[in-house]
This record gives structure tokens, sequence and C-alpha cells, in this order.
């Protein structure tokens, strides 16, 4: 299975994260594409060099408002002196122009640089500094990229035959960073900027994907990709997550009984999960995710691939293992229609890089499984 990643998904310097008011340093760091890349060329996985992804492809899902903004909101904050006078060389919200605070009325373009930062970022974690952009731009190229090798076998009907069917890749893997799954249509936050899983299943659909599921396996509640498609009955989202009810991230989004709405009713489960679940329990959720798609005639997968759900991760409370994951794989590669997998969470440098090959090589084997008659 082909990776593909970019060497400016490297641009991207966090500066920590404010946490509750106090700069913290922040697990979203340069060193977990380093760690993930290096495993994944130890495991035999080529290595495909991202394009520069369309712009219409990031529009396709985000506003065009939210992605002018995050091109050039670094440049504006330099330009209005914040990084000397406070001192602050990352873009840092402050006002949030909330639903409470409008009262009904539209969102305004704010004039001030610093206020501008609040109207679509909705936490204080999720910093911009000068490389932000060209990072978040290359995962969602890497994202397009890896559909782009899987692209032939989308295409493929299944009543035309299989011939030369199996030479075709059916799966590809992201190393998407900064990873998507907390970013929505015109917002942001939870490390994300851009949902790469998103616009993977849009350019899947344009592919001609008829029914495209997107399974979510990060640790946390995949909210933003969730937003995206919630009144869309083309695309299912499916998220198995610790439970925001129980004080997890992102705490408003990820309930059981957010089910979708209008054209997209019916297309959304979320499966939150207590504390220190583990791989039975967790498993068995995947499972369920997996039926879901089944039952829902996908006829392509995007997997959100955080391994932020690992036993040792310091930003989740789950208890999953490497074997865990591998199995998930399996799971997920056993609905047998072309996949591309996406890199999210996973913050446990040591372990990142073999939980993610684990991920991979289950997904390789449940896709091996499914095709054979
Ligand atoms: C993509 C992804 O996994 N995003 C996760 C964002 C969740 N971050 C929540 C952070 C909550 C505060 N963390 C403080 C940790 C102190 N040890
Ligand atoms: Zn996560």
């Amino acid at each position: 299975m082909p990776f593909v990643w970019h060497p400016r998904t490297r641009r991207h310097v966090s500066g920590g994260e404010i946490w509750l008011g106090v700069r913290t340093p922040g697990p979203e760091v340069v060193e977990r594409v380093n760690v993930i890349r290096e495993a994944l060329i130890r495991a035999g996985h080529p290595e495909v060099t991202a394009g520069d992804p369309d712009p219409a492809a990031l529009t396709a899902v985000h506003s065009p408002d939210l992605v002018e903004h995050l091109r050039t909101i670094h440049d504006a904050w330099v330009v209005g002196g914040y990084a000397t006078d406070p001192g602050q060389d990352r873009v840092v919200p402050y006002v949030f122009p909330t639903a409470g605070m409008l009262g009904g009325l539209g969102l305004r373009r704010a004039t001030a640089a610093h206020a501008r930062a609040g109207a679509y970022c909705y936490d204080t974690m999720t910093l911009i500094g000068a490389g932000t952009w060209d990072a978040a731009e290359a995962a969602a190229g890497a994202a397009l990229t890896a559909v782009g090798l899987v692209g032939d076998a989308i295409s493929e009907r299944p009543d035309a035959g299989h011939g030369g069917a199996v030479d075709q890749v059916r799966l590809a893997y992201a190393l998407c960073r900064p990873p998507g799954h907390h970013a929505a249509a015109e917002a942001f936050g939870g490390s994300c900027f851009l949902s790469n899983a998103a616009i993977a299943a849009e350019a899947m659909r344009a592919r001609g994907a008829a029914r495209v599921a997107v399974l979510d396996i990060d640790a946390h509640h995949g909210n933003g990709t969730q937003s995206i498609f919630y009144d869309r009955g083309d695309v299912l989202v499916g998220s198995v997550h610790v439970d925001p009810g129980a004080g997890w991230f992102p705490h408003f989004m990820g309930f059981a009984d957010e089910t979708g709405r209008g054209d997209g009713a019916g297309a959304n489960r979320n499966i939150p999960l207590p504390a220190r679940s583990g791989d039975d329990r967790w498993l068995g959720e995947v499972e369920e995710l997996v039926a879901d798609a089944r039952a829902f005639g996908a006829d392509a997968l995007v997997v959100s691939l955080g391994v932020d759900a690992a036993v040792e991760d310091p930003e989740s409370p789950l208890r999953v293992s490497r074997d865990g994951y591998a199995a998930a794989g399996v799971l997920l590669g056993s609905l047998g229609v072309p996949t591309v997998a996406v890199q999210e969470g996973g913050y446990h440098l040591p372990t990142l890089g073999p939980f993610v090959a684990a991920a991979l090589a289950g997904l390789s084997e449940g896709a091996a499984r499914a095709a054979r008659p």
C-alpha cells in the first residue's frame, strides 16, 4: 500500500496550545510525521510525494472565506505588529462571535486581524504560525493524491468485469499533518485546519463513487467531518470515540443521538465509549461501524485513522493495543471497497509509527481476504 506525504507538512510548527489560558507544549508536533514515515518505510510501503491540491477540491467542502482566512491570517497578523506588541507570533483568537453573541445577526468581517482570528477558530489550542497554511494545504494534497492512486478502482463499475483489477491500487494511506477531522465547513480547531477526510470523501464522489463511508477511529469525535456531511445522504459518517459526555473533547458534539438531518437523516453514527475502554469493546464498535457502511452500500471508504486511542497515548483515556489497531484494519479492509486512510491524531511518539503500520497491515489483510472469491 503506497503512502503519500509531502515535506511541507513539517512547516507547521504549532507553537504549543493555549490551554486554560496557559501556553503548554502541545502534542501535535513535527516529529509525529517523522516517526510515522520511518515506520512505514521500514514496513516496505512505497513512498509517494503529494501533489498540490486543486483549490476547488478544498472549497468543495470548506467555505472560501475559511480557506482565505487560513491562507492570509498569519501575514495579516505580522503586518498588524502583534509579534512585537504584545509579543505573540502565533495567531491566537480572543473574541469568539458565538451564535449567542450574534443573536441571529450575520457574521461581519472584523477589521482587526486579532479579532478575525476568533471568527473561524473555535478554541485557543489551534495556533497558526508562518508555515501552518503550507502544511495544511500539503496535508489536503496528500489526501487527494491518495484518492488519485485508488482512482481507477473507484471508477471501475462492479458489473464491468474485473480484468486487471488485482493490479489496481485499491488502498492508499495519506500521512496528513496537521490532522483534519475537527475542521468543519467554516470553522477549525482541535489541532485541525482542513478536513482531509472530508476532502478525500468528496473527491471520491467526484470520481464516481455513489456512496462513500467515512469511518473515524480516532479517539476523539470527528466533529468537523460530521458537520460537513450532516445533511447529506450520499456520505455516511461513523465515529467511535471517547464519550464527550464524560468530559472529553470536543465536548459539544459526538453524542449517539446525532444521526443526521434532512437528506442525511440516518447517515451519521456516533458511538461514544467510556474512558478506559480497551480492545474488546472498541473492536466490537468498529465492527458496528463497518456493518453500517456495508448496509449503507458504500462503494468507497475513507478511514480517519487516528491512533490516539492507543493505551499509552497522552491525549485520550482509551486503551487500545497495537493488535487492536491491526484487527480494526482487518475489519475495515473487509468492506472490500477502494479505501483511503488519512492520518488524524496519535501523539505517543515511541509507539505512533508501529501503531499506524499495524493498522495499515490489517487493512491490507482485510482487503485481500475480501478480494478472495
Ligand atoms: C486530531 C486530534 O486528535 N485532535 C485532538 C484535539 C483534542 N485536544 C484536546 C486537548 C484537551 C487539553 N489537553 C490538555 C492535556 C494536558 N495534559
Ligand atoms: Zn484525536
